[in-house]
């Protein structure tokens, strides 16, 4: 047998909620894929609905742990990065990003939500240093605004103007899902894959109620289903079903917003997407 493929992880650990690597992790050990967690902060929760939150920077952590990655000459199949702390971490997710040629490089830019930006100016610039090395970013609608020099609407698009979006974010440099669209009334993804230039729309139903940590996990699948072997249409559509699919069963459930989406009891659809 071939040793399991293999992702570096470079997120928080928030304790409870069900974000970042608390989602990340199973998911990909369901998926077959040995996760590598480089936590960028220990967080007693997130920080969408707990109050004031416990916060540990693990800055020196990453840059130590990177410097001991490359003494090892360790491979990684992909590198995954998400929610940073600030400016500096972000450089040094850029040099794990140029560590090896070969290498699949997931941007996942954190950097707010709904119209709201949670980020400084000097990371949200380490940010679009990144996304330009990357070669998949999933930003959601904010972010893509974000990323583009504008500012952080989060409004409705036509059919015409998702399209001039996600073409833009391509100019950048990476393949793009933008996550959570809203198109002519319908919830959706739409992506550009720059390996064969195809835009694709993955249509969502969406619960109307927001739980933390659905990007982490969306982005999570995508990039198992890409390590698999999986286009990116097909990996977006495969992480789009199950997020969706999580989402339902907790609103049926009456879960509690805040505590996140209810993986355990649907992670062994993993086992064999
Ligand atoms: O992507 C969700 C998330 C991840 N990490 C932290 C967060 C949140 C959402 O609020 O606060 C620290």
């Amino acid at each position: 047998m071939n040793r399991p493929k293999r992702v570096l992880c470079l997120q928080d650990i928030s304790c409870v909620g069900r974000c970042s690597l608390t989602v990340i992790i199973p998911a990909l050990s369901a998926m077959g894929i040995q996760a590598c967690p480089l936590p960028t902060a220990l967080l007693s929760t997130h920080t969408g609905g707990f109050g004031p939150v416990e916060l540990m920077d693990t800055t020196d952590l990453v840059a130590g742990s990177l410097n001991h990655f490359d003494r090892l000459e360790l491979d990684f199949d992909a590198v995954f990065s998400g929610y940073l702390a600030n400016a500096q971490q972000a450089d040094l997710v850029l040099r794990a990003f140029e560590r090896k040629e070969h290498t699949l490089l997931i941007c996942d830019p954190v950097m707010g939500d709904e119209g709201r930006v949670y980020v400084n100016e000097a990371l949200k610039a380490a940010i679009l240093r990144l996304v330009q090395k990357a070669d998949v970013i999933t930003p959601n609608p904010t972010e893509s605004a974000l990323l583009l020099g504008d500012a952080p609407e989060d409004s409705p698009f036509t059919a015409q103007s998702v399209e001039e979006r996600v073409r833009a974010l391509a100019q950048l440099g990476p393949s793009v899902i933008l996550t959570g669209a809203e198109v002519d009334g319908q919830k959706m993804c739409v992506g550009l894959d720059r390996t064969c230039q195809k835009m694709f729309t993955v249509p969502c139903h969406y619960v109307p109620v927001r739980y933390p940590g659905t990007g982490d996990l969306f982005t999570a699948v995508l990039t198992g289903a890409l390590l698999q072997g999986l286009e990116l249409e097909q990996a977006c559509q495969k992480a789009a079903a199950f997020v969706e699919k999580g989402a339902r069963l907790t609103y049926e459930s009456g879960g509690v917003p805040r505590e996140g989406i209810y993986l355990e009891p649907i992670l062994p659809d993993l086992l064999s997407i």
